[in-house]
């Protein structure tokens, strides 16, 4: 059987209001574009007659403008998870024009299978190959892609030519059973090999092939700046006086690096340290940083869930994609995230925090604990079962009127149970084997901007009884002040 090529606007055509849609892609990797615009164009036309039009949308993670920006944009989405990161979107997530639900990534496929969400009836996938009896070869993201694949009853490929069919052997195709039928997951080593280089689906269920030739919608790579070069650099030498202290083998241990500015001058400083060795990276986002670490030998390979990469970095891996197949994986998020895998590996785990309060737990979502920045991403799947767990952040927001170091956060991602170490441009807070008196003044000591350290010492001093001395009616004052004048450092006790 010969599966038939259809338009973006024929594809679109079989997808009606009300329905459940899942998409390939992790961050704007790996995602359909055309579909989605003419699904957007769809509901536009649907609204213009007064009907209404709008579905419910998975993806792995947060995708390109051309999904979560033009559905936005022609008022097309009824409900959205598990991750989003474009102004447009989040804006009609916090006026709450968009029901949206913050899901650790790792666990979306397993509810998904388990019935617990509802069930996509089309799934969307950007392929560099598809065949006719039914093998999809997908492009530089997994994400849910291979459970959407089963679940839906109806799929739509984009082949996109501008990835090459050589791609063919990076992904590593693995599903997970549900309880009570799950057993280990067999990766011993970031390297290992444990799926099939396509997913296999029904070929009666694919509609129709859509022809594209399109780049992924990634931007440039932004260089570290004085602040983020000073993040990486307090990380890399905290990680290299741990080695020195005996704490990780001489062979290092894999690292997992959040996405953004900071996570790429982590990988810089520790890939320009002398004293850490060449490292595996066993992570969800692979971003440039990792491929310029590879190219030097200091990272020696990389397992992930998405090339996020700029267009530059990306056309490299693509005109040696022989050499880098041998050197990076591509994972569904339920493997790259999984809990089991973090531990049994041993990770060290950094991702970003908003905002983190003197006891150690941290705010990575909420801004003054309302409105939703991004969602919680990976960063919880690693940080609880990491071998170490750092979060940065800087110190300040908005030119110093924000203190990243708060008495109290006003919303919390990540407990103190599970946040090891904190940094700053400032310095470091080792935060393992401390009481909560004890974290706190290693918090406000090395981490805080200097214009918040009074404020928070005397926070500490306002005579509060009991094992984590918050004062019930102050612990929010940074937050209230800020919302009154604009200027946390206003705040008075
Ligand atoms: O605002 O955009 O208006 O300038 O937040 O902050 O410093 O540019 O940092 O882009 O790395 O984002 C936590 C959101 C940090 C991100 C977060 C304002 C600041 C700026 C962005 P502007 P920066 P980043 C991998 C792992 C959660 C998920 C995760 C994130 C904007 O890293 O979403 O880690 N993490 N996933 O001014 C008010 C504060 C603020 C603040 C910063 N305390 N209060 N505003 N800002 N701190 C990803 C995946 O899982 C796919």
């Amino acid at each position: 059987m010969n599966i038939k090529t259809i338009s973006s606007a024929e594809a679109a055509a079989f997808i009606n209001d009300g329905d459940v849609v899942g998409c390939s892609g992790f961050t704007a990797a790996g995602c359909p574009k055309a579909v989605t615009q003419a699904l957007a164009q769809r509901a536009e036309a649907e609204h213009a007659h007064g009907r209404t039009f709008k579905i419910g949308l998975f993806a792995g993670a947060s995708t390109g403008d051309t999904i979560d920006g033009a559905l936005t944009r022609a008022h097309a989405i009824a409900f959205r998870s598990p991750y989003q990161s474009s102004k447009e979107i989040r804006n009609a997530i916090n006026e709450r024009d968009i029901h949206y639900f913050d899901l650790h990534l790792s666990e979306l496929p397993r509810l998904l299978r388990q019935g617990f969400l509802p069930k996509p009836k089309f799934t969307i996938i950007e392929a560099c190959d598809v065949t006719n009896d039914g093998k999809i070869t997908l492009t530089s993201a997994v994400g849910i892609a291979p459970t959407i694949a089963q679940l839906a009853d109806h799929i739509i490929v984009e082949r996109n030519a501008y990835h090459p069919k050589a791609l063919s052997g990076i992904h590593d195709i693995y599903e997970c059973k549900n309880p009570p039928f799950s057993t280990e997951i067999p990766i011993y080593r970031v390297s290992d090999r444990i799926g099939l280089p396509y997913i296999q689906v029904d070929p009666k269920k694919i509609i129709g092939i859509v022809e594209t030739n399109l780049p992924n919608e990634i931007g440039d790579f932004v260089p570290a700046d004085a602040l983020t070069d000073k993040i990486g650099n307090n990380v890399a030498n905290f990680l290299s006086s741990e080695m020195k202290k005996g704490r990780f083998p001489a062979s290092f241990l894999p690292v997992q690096s959040g996405v953004g500015n900071i996570a790429n001058a982590v990988l810089k400083a520790m890939g320009s340290h002398p004293d850490i060795p060449d490292f595996e990276v066993y992570t969800e986002v692979i971003q440039d940083s990792v491929i310029g670490l590879m190219e030097q030998g200091r990272v020696k390979f990389a397992s992930g869930c998405s090339l996020t990469l700029s267009r530059s970095a990306l056309e490299k891996v693509y005109a040696d994609v022989e050499h880098y197949k041998n050197k990076i994986i591509l994972r569904p998020q339920e493997i790259s995230n999984s809990s089991e895998i973090a531990r049994r590996l041993g990770l060290i785990s950094v991702n970003t925090a908003l905002e983190a309060d003197i006891f150690g737990n941290v705010n990575s979502t909420h801004v003054m604990g309302t409105t939703m920045m991004n969602g919680i991403g990976g960063s919880a799947d690693f940080c609880r079962n990491s071998c170490l767990s750092i979060f940065t952040a800087p110190s300040t927001a908005k030119g110093g009127k924000i203190s990243a170091i708060v008495p109290a956060v006003t919303h919390t991602d990540h407990s103190e149970h599970s946040v090891k170490v904190i940094v700053t441009e400032h310095g470091v807070a080792d935060l393992r084997g401390l009481s909560p008196i004890q974290r706190a003044q290693s918090i406000i000591e090395n981490c805080a901007h200097p214009d918040y350290k009074k404020l928070l010492h005397d926070y500490l001093n306002l005579d509060v009884k009991g094992h984590t001395p918050h004062h019930l009616e102050q612990c929010f004052a940074f937050h209230r002040t800020f919302c009154r004048c604009g200027d946390m450092r206003e705040t008075e006790w």
